[in-house]
């Protein structure tokens, strides 16, 4: 009789969702500049990871930069990993930022095999951006079908579309405003953004500053947010860039490594460690105190510390840098099926 109580605890587990099940699997909504540093395309490759296992539902992916190289080198990797049908969306802001460096986007787009085809496919057929939707369309749309407070928005560049998010009207999509959306569908904010360690201005913070003083100071949900001097000190080993999944066949992420610095580069993880807080939770992390940042007219970050405050931000002893360093790889490596 004994020796059943552990099977009956397992089945009643099982049926209540428990472990592996999908009641509390992360839904994500990933916005990237992708293309300024290589840490996007990691990110991206931990979260076709987190799909691959089961532990993660992305719902769609936005840039924050103008360009269509940054959206097409997304498709690229989506398709590559098999999740090609994740929407895709571009920039929303007239006035957002200038930065349209693209430092490894387009070279892996233009990469050409023997026969002078695309070395890599991609799902979205045409090749001009502007007729992907804009993020303001993409995210209203998506937000709009998702029960209430279920949805986790990973921002790992700039905070152009989520302050453009915020600012747009009721339209036939919804009759709730970007703000009123977000409120009510919106669970939690995780971004990589600012510096807690001291007064230095972040570069995703700086890029759109009056972006991400709004943001800041509006975004109706708890926000988390991983810290400049967290992401500089995970540093992916470039002797494992070979190693990127896919082993012997081609790998965008890997390709778009070696364009990137070269392949000498141990690439800080400023993104990837969002995605992991947004997937994992706070297992791998110690997490401040609540407080509110602010954010001034030269884009430096502040924290006071606050008790009903909304906003906290990650932190990691050695030991969890460490482990973070390790878990990435592991994410990032593991063979292909
Ligand atoms: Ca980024």
């Amino acid at each position: 009789m004994k020796r059943q109580i552990p099977f009956i605890l397992l089945v009643l587990l099982v049926l209540a969702g428990c472990g592996t099940g999908t009641g509390n699997m992360p839904r994500i909504i990933l916005d990237t500049d992708m293309g300024n540093d290589i840490d996007d395309a990691l990110a991206l490759a931990a979260m076709n990871r987190y799909i691959d296992e089961g532990q993660a539902r992305v719902l769609a992916i936005g840039m924050s930069k103008e360009g269509a190289a940054a959206a097409d080198f997304t498709d690229i990797v989506q398709t590559w990993y098999g999740h090609g049908d994740i929407p895709i969306g571009r920039v929303s802001a007239n006035t957002g930022p200038k930065t349209t460096d693209i430092h490894y986007t387009d070279r892996v787009c233009a990469l050409k095999d023997e026969a002078g085809a695309p070395l890599f496919a991609q799902t979205f057929e045409s090749k001009d951006g502007a007729l992907r939707p804009t993020t303001d369309e993409l995210y209203r749309r998506v937000l709009a079908k998702q029960k209430d407070h279920s949805v986790t928005f990973v921002t790992v560049g700039f905070s152009t579309n989520m302050a453009s998010l915020l600012a747009t009207p009721a339209d036939d999509i919804s009759p709730l405003t970007g703000a009123e959306l977000v409120a009510r569908k919106v669970k939690e904010l995780v971004m990589m953004a600012g510096n807690m360690a001291e007064a230095s201005g972040e570069f995703n913070v700086v890029q759109d500053i009056v972006a991400a003083r709004k943001v800041f100071a509006e975004w109706p949900t708890p926000i988390v947010v991983s810290p400049f001097e967290l992401g500089s000190r995970v540093k992916f080993p470039h002797t494992r860039v070979k190693d990127l999944a896919g082993g012997e066949q081609p790998n965008p992420v890997a390709e778009a490594y070696r364009f990137y610095l070269g392949p000498d580069y141990d690439a800080c993880s400023w993104d990837p460690t969002a995605l992991i807080y947004a997937v994992e939770g706070e297992s791998m992390f110690t997490l401040s105190p609540a407080g509110k940042i602010e954010v001034d007219n030269k884009g430096i970050t502040r924290f006071t510390p606050a008790p009903e405050g909304k906003h906290r931000y990650l932190i990691a002893d050695i030991k969890q840098v460490m482990a973070l360093t390790l878990h990435l790889v592991e994410l990032t490596t593991t063979a292909r099926e």
